[in-house]
């Protein structure tokens, strides 16, 4: 019986009945695609059938595993919204497998005839590209070790090939590759990220897949804030059972798919509302730039004007009112008009979102891995706002913001734990550059995340420059509230 100072000992979940069978192999079992991707399938079993059960599989840590496993893959979704708060079961998951205990046990699975769909949650970096370039990088450690060793990979892309090798050998048509992280044209990106890689393991293969493969893209949208220990004891409390593997989201939802599927095989994910569409890419882009865009400002000037959560920090009228003009006058304008969007009536919506107190979204976790995340929430946006002979006063500030956040100390003069595959590259840079007009222009020179031509725009660079100035001489709240007066 599991017991902890304080908590009551309760039953643990575990799964009544029979798991589904196994026609998915997702890699990346986080909190987000326990919110999102489990919760479409199960829903799309119950409405339509098949054998869509998920094998889940962990490519670094046990955590997952070792919090499903003993509840039979079982575990919670918890909504928390303004009509309060909505628990369901989730059972789509009947396997959680750690890639490092057992490489080859992964990649039987995923060369199993019967696995249709390999779905992706592995964030930005999982994709070892350069964010400015959308290029593999063949200097990337795990690219290095996948090349040498196919037979057990550490990355997604060593799994994904070695495992359409094994199914290219047997005769077995490959599986659909299907994307689910915060990219532009994420299934491209896959694609390209795949072929590159196949084409260093053998030429026919790279042939193959390019021919016989399939990677739609997808959008993706549901604010999932990470699991707390608080999270599961008000679950035990409300519910009776200890369940370590719950997930807390947002009520909303939505999911807009590349119809696109080796032999058209797909859950009928439409059943729970997901939206199959000949072209996602303007839905990708109202997405990436208008919630994910405003999600990483308000995380870097939100963090350092000390709100820990984001509806911490747009209940300060000033970040709010920072968000409608972002939307209004600098990122909007940047938006091709998806089909049958409303784009002011999106942006209005997602405030409300950010405003949900239920939903304790911290700054410090947006903030992550900035340098994967910057290119195409902002710097997008930026690029063809100038281009189009518009300034970008409030994303510039933002990308201050960023800048002052990865130098690793806040305004109350404390270390920031800053968490990015660059952070001590660009900590070093910060450290060693001595006026903001040196520190940005160090970190305008990082072509892992500025392209060449928008790091030498002079009207960006100087924006920026007088922002990360005005951070450091006023603060980042004076500089918001600067900014919408
Ligand atoms: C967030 C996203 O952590 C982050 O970077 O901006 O996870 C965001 O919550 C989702 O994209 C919302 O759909």
């Amino acid at each position: 019986m599991w017991m902890e100072a304080g908590l009551p000992a309760n039953p643990r979940l575990n799964r009544q009945g029979d798991a589904p069978k196994t026609g998915i192999v997702h890699l990346g079992p986080g909190a987000f695609f326990r919110a999102f991707n489990a919760i479409y399938t199960q829903e799309a079993m119950e409405a339509a059938g098949g054998d869509w059960g998920i094998t889940a599989v962990s490519l670094r840590s046990p955590t997952a595993r070792d919090q499903l496993e003993p509840q039979g893959g079982v575990y919670t979704s918890v909504s928390l919204g303004a009509e309060g708060v909505t628990h369901t079961l989730i059972g789509s998951i009947n396997k959680v497998l750690v890639a490092p205990e057992n490489p080859s046990a992964v990649l039987d699975v995923m060369a199993d005839p019967a696995v249709k769909i390999v779905s992706l949650t592995i964030t930005e970096k999982g994709y070892c590209h350069e964010p400015s370039t959308g290029r593999l990088r063949l200097d990337h450690a795990d690219i290095v070790h996948d090349l040498a060793h196919l037979d057990a990979p550490q990355s997604a892309l060593g799994f994904i090939v070695g495992a359409l090798a094994r199914r290219r050998a047997a005769g077995v048509a490959p599986f659909t590759v299907l994307s689910c992280d915060n990219l532009p044209s994420n299934g491209h990106l896959a694609r390209g990220m795949v072929l590159e890689f196949a084409g260093q393991v053998d030429a026919g293969l790279r042939d193959w897949i390019a021919s016989e493969g399939r990677f739609p893209a997808t959008m993706v949208d549901r604010i999932t804030p990470a699991t707390t220990e608080a999270d599961i004891a008000a679950l035990e409390e409300a519910q009776g059972y200890y369940d370590p593997a719950c997930v807390q989201h947002e009520p909303f939802r939505q999911w807009v798919i590349e119809d696109d599927f080796v032999g058209g095989a797909r859950p009928d994910w439409h059943l729970g509302g997901a939206q199959f569409v000949r072209d996602v890419d303007a839905h990708e882009t109202m997405k990436l730039r208008c919630l994910n865009g405003t999600h990483s400002t308000l995380a870097y000037l939100g963090y350092l004007a000390g709100y820990e959560t984001i509806s911490d920090t747009v209940s300060d009228a000033a970040f709010a009112v920072l968000c409608e003009y972002l939307w209004t006058d600098e990122i909007i304008p940047t938006v091709p008009q998806p089909e049958g969007e409303d784009l002011a009536a999106y942006a209005a919506a997602l405030l409300e979102r950010y405003r949900n107190p239920a939903i304790r979204h911290r700054t410090w976790q947006i903030a992550m891995d900035g340098s994967q995340k910057l290119p195409q929430r902002i710097l997008g946006t930026v690029s063809d706002a100038l281009a189009a002979g518009r300034t970008v006063p409030g994303l510039a500030l933002a990308v201050a913001g960023w800048m002052r956040y990865v130098g690793g100390v806040d305004e109350a003069g404390a270390m920031i734990d800053v968490r990015d595959p660059l952070a001590a590259r660009l900590r070093e840079l910060s450290e060693g550059a001595a006026t903001p007009a040196a520190k940005v222009a160090a970190l305008l020179a990082v072509e892992d995340v500025f392209a060449p031509e928008l790091a030498a725009h002079d009207g960006f660079r100087d924006a920026v420059t007088g922002a990360y100035a005005g951070l450091v001489a006023k603060g980042a709240r004076a500089m918001v509230q600067e900014l919408v007066a």
